[in-house]
């Protein structure tokens, strides 16, 4: 699949075209294309081979032709010719979060700066403290974007990481040698990200698994090849580590390869006081090495008196003693969502009608959507003023009539610098749920910002704070926001937050969720639509609010319509 590579080609483009100075709406056509051919869940060569690309949104005749050439040649020339108006440190150095093109372009023009490492050294020396001025905190602030690309170095988004996952095992699924295949690790576990993506397969003939998953299509590069292990990396640049073993070890091999470690220690230290041993092969009796578990999980925790602990919680915090006493949480699921909270529409920034929303949502199974498009000062996002906003209102009142599922109508209302909402109450209140959310301002010191949203909170008409931290994984650092005081005036005066379903936000994330949930606090999971693939995110927010040991309850959006109607009119 050559997705991956046109998005990052695209988005290259656009930060280059930002450095000249270009149309900004030319720079967006490109990062738009760029995110919805990541989105896409069809190989895009796939649809250039049934001339269809023009229906991809975003896509027109120039693009359209760009991603062409790509296919047919590995090769864009526009691209090309465009990267030699621009230095590959200034390129190198845009990747640092917080760190855009003009200050690139500064940095290297006037310090000579050659590369990431040659900017630390030289921050180390006190010397780009004379480009900016008085501005410590611009410093301060660039060190930091650089630590946090550091540490964030080689983790893959799980989205991406599941995509890559999907491929590989419906390919060995279609193996005759093989039995089961699973995927295991983190990404069975469903953390934000991982470092590389494990798949355990169940098999007689286990060198026949391992020679065929060396060969996959996707394979660009074997790192190791044996009977039983091979690891390789895809053209995606993910590692795949591979395990066979035989199908009366599959519960044991499962449980040992999903981990976490600190769990599977634990675990062990479960089985030693009951005179057991576990290992990925079975647990058996010290004693005398019989076997009495190892073919399925259940069977495995059951043998060390454990209820069944589900994958999203094998952190070792807390999970084993609740299995202990069984008192585990009964986790929500994606099919108790009964509606979404954070979709735009054409009307802003969105590609989708409200018919077509409608339309997917149905699909789904849900009993309500919320169209909450952009506020009036959001230009770049389309954000609607009071007049337009009026009339969606007519519109979907109007729709309603002849939808099977109850269109509501919102707002994503941008929270400004003074923590003053971006339409007046009277707007607000003809809305049926408002979502307030920081879009600006996050540099801001602690008290302000949060001062800005606990604000926001106070405003009667609030029913809810979207992406509460604002951060985008390996990206943008959250900001410095007290979740704290933001839990407290949520409580006080019954604020939905936000667990949004984008693979790049995730926020709230699993940690502050669960502390959330002990505070009382309802959430809401909601998935930011923009284009009609990314509703399926979902199971993103579902999989942050598991790991966060949420039960339905804990979630707004699991009421159906008539309680959930009845809940937001506060
Ligand atoms: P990551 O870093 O996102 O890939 O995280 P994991 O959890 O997938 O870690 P990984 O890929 O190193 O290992 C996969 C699983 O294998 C891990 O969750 C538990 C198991 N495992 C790996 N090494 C050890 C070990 O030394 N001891 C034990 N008990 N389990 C291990
Ligand atoms: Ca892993």
């Amino acid at each position: 699949m050559k997705n991956a590579e046109i998005a990052e080609i695209f988005n290259d483009i656009a930060d280059i075209l930002e450095i000249e100075g270009e149309n900004r709406f030319r720079i967006r056509a490109y990062r738009i294309a760029a995110q919805n051919i990541e989105d896409l869940n069809e190989d895009v060569e796939a649809v250039l081979r049934k001339e269809k690309l023009l229906d991809i949104p975003g896509i027109g005749k120039d693009l359209a032709g760009k991603i062409e050439e790509y296919v047919k040649r590995g090769k864009i020339k526009f691209y090309e010719d465009l990267k030699k108006s621009v230095s590959r440190p200034v390129l190198e150095l845009m990747t640092i979060p917080g760190v855009g093109p003009k200050t690139a372009k500064l940095l290297c023009d006037r310090l000579k700066v050659k590369s990431i490492n040659d900017l630390k050294k030289k921050a180390s020396q006190g010397k780009i403290g004379n480009i900016f001025g008085v501005k410590e905190k611009k410093v301060e602030n660039i060190l930091r974007g650089i630590d946090f690309l550091k540490g964030s170095e080689g983790r893959t988004l799980l989205s991406h990481a599941v995509r890559v996952s999907f491929e590989v095992i419906s390919q060995l699924k279609a193996l005759a040698a093989a039995k089961k295949v699973v995927a295991a690790g983190s990404l069975r576990r469903m953390k934000e990200t991982v470092q590389d993506i494990d798949i355990l397969v169940t098999s007689n003939a286990p060198r026949r698994v391992t020679d065929a998953f060396t060969k996959l299509p996707e394979v660009k590069e074997v790192l190791a090849h044996g009977p039983t292990k091979s690891s390789v990396i895809t053209r995606d640049a993910i590692q795949v580590d591979l395990r066979v073993v035989e199908p009366p070890s599959f519960g044991a091999a499962l449980c040992y390869f999903t981990g976490s470690k600190s769990h599977n220690i634990s675990l062990r230290k479960m089985a030693k006081r009951r005179g057991l041993k576990i290992n990925e092969y079975g647990v058996f009796r010290v004693k005398t090495n019989k076997k009495i578990a190892g073919l399925d999980e259940e069977g495995l925790y059951k043998a060390i008196d454990l209820a069944y602990i589900p994958p999203e919680l094998r952190e070792d915090k807390g999970e084993i003693e609740a299995a202990l006493r069984g008192k585990l949480p009964a986790l929500i699921e994606s099919k108790d969502i009964k509606g979404d909270l954070h979709v735009h529409s054409d009307a802003s920034d969105g590609a989708l009608s409200f018919e077509e929303i409608a339309r997917a949502c149905l699909k789904l199974g849900y009993e309500y959507v919320v169209i909450t498009d952009h506020s009036k000062s959001l230009k770049i996002a389309g954000g609607l003023e009071q007049k337009a906003l009026f009339e969606n209102i007519k519109k979907i009142r109007k729709l309603n009539k002849k939808l099977k599922i109850r269109l509501l109508i919102g707002t994503e209302a941008d929270i400004l610098g003074d923590g003053r909402l971006d339409y007046p109450d009277s707007v607000l209140k003809e809305l049926d749920f408002v979502i307030a959310a920081v879009h600006s301002g996050f540099k801001q010191p602690k008290d302000v910002i949060t001062g800005r949203v606990i604000k926001a909170m106070d405003n009667k008409y609030v029913n809810m704070i979207a992406h509460p931290t604002g951060r985008l994984i390996g990206k943008r650092e959250a900001y410095e926001i007290d979740m704290e005081k933001v839990f407290k005036k949520a409580k006080e005066t019954n604020t939905t937050i936000e667990i949004n379903a984008y693979p790049e936000r995730l926020d709230l994330d699993d940690t502050s969720s669960r502390r959330a949930k002990e505070l009382g606090i309802m959430l809401g999971i909601a998935t930011d639509t923009h284009t009609i693939n990314q509703f399926h995110n979902m199971i993103f927010g579902v999989s942050v609010a598991r790991r966060a040991w949420l039960e339905k309850k804990n979630v707004l959006n699991t009421l159906d319509l008539e309680r959930f109607l009845k809940r937001i009119r506060k």
